[in-house]
């Protein structure tokens, strides 16, 4: 495997496509990769293509920082009367300012860009399975290895194994019509004006290739952090990058080993490592941390790059990825990038737009209100605020696994509130303290990178055994005790039972965003996440929630699971909630996350199925008779203990089967 993976690199090489841009201190660079013993490409020899201050590795002071600009800030609000305009100043200087000039990159329909390979990328192996992106199916003699190893890392790894980790990928970048609107606004942008005219004729679509960028951009250290990952899977990410990168922005690719216990994850790393002289380095954590904190360190340990490219460990940057990414933050620093995400298959490895989002399949991030990461599509607002299709647009919120900041701004920021554990929520706080913060998001259509998404069947990663019980829940309430102001209570509405939880001490992270004068969520739910209430409504209050318990017997309503048209069971009380715990609001919905109970087919069996604000709003809970009546048809909730089943029949204040009592239960 080693071995093919050296070899196609050297076949890349000589396919370089950046050549003409490189001066000829690169080409020799070049011309050492892979491992020709020199160390043209160690450290010490890397130079930022636009000098900045900290690349070296000296830490922002964020505390010299705070206590200087509160200074100013105090200077400021003397003799300023007009309040907004005062809190827009005092928040933009909490960060360092812009200093660098950086000029928005340019259109030239049928002028390739700058950037562009000259020519279709060689193959890793010429022929080989799975080049061009193209599925890779393996026959049934191995489907049990194939299965063993979706169980062991998510992943048909056999097939993975065989596909060149130098492979060539498809397109899938846009492409839009030339509308004669466009057209004539093309000449404010266009310096050849002459250029393009002649060539619309030839090609009569904008795409992303025709994009011309400055070529002083910022460098990057690329961050990859991972946990007992398969190694061809991982292995293809860092080629990828190194293949599809221009040298002279690539400072390094930190990998960042957060506790594997594999084999091939050590000394085998180490060594296949060597080839890059320096380039790719690995840090390994000396116990498990999770995703959210070795990203943090990530960001301690890559100090040669101006901007922090985090990238999950399964991953395939596309062509021409790096210049669209870091153009806004080179011309922004307080900007933080996302690449589209492509779906790459864990079985075949063929790569695909992702499903969802609007005509052109752009969707913005978003959450619902118990905080489950959500696309919504592209709002006309957004649209309008564009040229073209192919420029960047605003997102409330990143999905978290890929995205590209400046490590200056991410260490004004904080990293990750440290007090996240393991996995979730992490990209909402970063996304919600960018914002209100005064930084902006945005996603970046001409930037695409492939994710493979685990495949049914996997194991998964248990926390370590340090972190206490439900992490991800007690990570949900810190998000939105510090950024969600008095809209937290529509997260308490949609998950009762985590308002007992102990999710730590938050008194840093509130001085944070009073120090930096952030502004409020409701700001933020107007101006930039002002389209997700449409798609997801702000709860109705609850009216009770807990179990659903047979009135003083040990059975409860038990939705086993089944979601989107499935029965409700009774079963033995386990006062653990999840497929145990309902809600009842004052919409008259009886609901489990966004499910809700309703009448089935047969007009008496109870199913549960998804529903919007305002559908099935049929129940009302009579405390005190123990009772639930069913609205539309005047009936009460039944059950047969026996059969286990739940019904609604005629009311009977003598049948003690219809007798019902509502707990609360508390995650701890
Ligand atoms: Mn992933």
């Amino acid at each position: 495997m080693s071995y093919m993976g050296i070899w196609s690199l050297g076949m890349l090489w000589a396919f370089s496509h950046f050549q003409d841009q490189l001066t000829k201190d690169d080409k020799e660079a070049n011309r050492l990769l892979p491992n020709k013993g020199d160390h043209g490409l160690g450290n010490e020899k890397f130079k930022p293509v636009v000098p900045w201050p900290h690349v070296e590795g000296v830490e922002v002071d964020l505390e010299s920082i705070r206590r200087k600009n509160k200074a100013k800030n105090e200077l400021n609000q003397h003799g300023v009367d007009n309040k907004q305009q005062n809190i827009l100043q005092r928040q933009y200087l909490t960060f360092k300012p812009q200093t660098f000039v950086y000029p928005d990159p340019v259109l030239r329909p049928g002028v390739l860009g700058n950037f562009e390979p000259k020519e279709p990328e060689p193959h890793g192996v010429v022929g080989g399975p799975g080049e061009e992106a193209k599925p890779y199916v393996l026959g049934p003699d191995y489907k049990e290895s194939v299965q063993a190893s979706i169980k062991e890392f998510g992943f048909n790894m056999v097939a993975s194994d065989m596909i060149s980790l130098d492979r060539s990928v498809n397109d899938l970048r846009q492409e839009e019509k030339l509308s004669a609107n466009i057209s004539s606004a093309q000449g404010l942008l266009s310096n050849s004006i002459n250029d393009s005219v002649k060539t619309n004729t030839i090609d009569s679509f904008y795409r992303c290739k025709y994009w011309h960028y400055d070529e002083n951009l910022l460098t990057s250290s690329v961050v990859i952090v991972f946990h007992n990952e398969g190694w061809s899977t991982l292995m293809r990410t860092v080629h990828s990058v190194i293949k599809r990168t221009p040298r002279k922005y690539l400072a390094e690719i930190v990998l960042i080993d957060d506790f594997s216990n594999k084999a091939h994850l050590q000394e085998r790393l180490d060594d296949y490592i060597k080839q890059w002289n320096g380039l790719v380095k690995v840090f390994r954590n000396e116990r498990r941390e999770g995703l959210i904190q070795a990203r943090s360190i990530g960001a301690q340990k890559a100090k040669l790059g101006q901007v922090l490219v985090y990238l999950d460990a399964h991953c395939e940057v596309g062509i021409n990825w790096y210049a669209p990414l870091i153009a806004p933050i080179s011309k922004d620093r307080t900007t933080c990038t996302v690449p589209l995400i492509d779906y790459i298959d864990g079985n075949d490895y063929s790569i695909e737009p992702q499903q969802g989002g609007d005509e052109d399949g752009f969707a913005r991030g978003a959450w619902d209100w118990s905080l489950l990461w959500k696309r919504i599509p592209l709002s006309h607002k957004e649209k309008s605020k564009r040229k073209h299709k192919t420029e960047p647009y605003r997102s409330p919120a990143m999905a978290g696994g890929l995205f590209a900041i400046e490590r200056d701004f991410f260490f004004e920021l904080g990293l990750y509130d440290p007090g996240l554990q393991i996995w979730g929520g992490e990209n909402f706080e970063i996304s919600y303290k960018i914002w209100q913060c005064g930084g902006k998001l945005l996603f970046v259509p001409c930037s695409r990178v492939g994710h493979i998404y685990r495949l049914q069947g996997w194991q998964g990663n248990p926390p370590p055994v340090y972190v206490g019980s439900s992490p991800t829940l007690k990570n949900y309430v810190r998000v939105v005790e510090v950024w969600w102001d008095e809209y937290k209570d529509y997260f308490y509405a949609s998950r009762p039972e985590t308002k007992a939880l102990p999710y730590g001490d938050i008194s840093e992270l509130k001085r944070f965003r009073e120090d930096h004068n952030c502004k409020s969520f409701k700001w933020f739910m107007e101006e930039i996440a002002y389209d997700i209430t449409s798609y997801y409504p702000l709860p109705p209050k609850n009216v009770d929630w807990g179990e659903i318990r047979g009135f003083e017997t040990s059975y409860c309503i038990d939705s086993m699971g089944h979601t989107n048209g499935g029965f409700v069971e009774l079963g033995p009380c386990h006062r653990m909630g999840g497929n145990q715990l309902f809600r009842i609001n004052e919409a008259n919905q009886l609901m489990q996350y966004d499910q809700c109970l309703t009448k089935g087919p047969d007009g008496s069996k109870i199913m549960i199925t998804h529903c919007n604000q305002n559908e099935f709003k049929e129940w009302q809970f009579f405390k005190n008779l123990h009772r639930f009546t069913h609205i539309p048809s005047g009936k009460c909730l039944d059950r047969s203990e026996v059969l286990h089943q739940v019904f609604i029949s005629e009311c009977d204040s003598s049948k003690a089967t219809q007798k019902w009592e509502m707990n609360n239960i508390l995650s701890v």
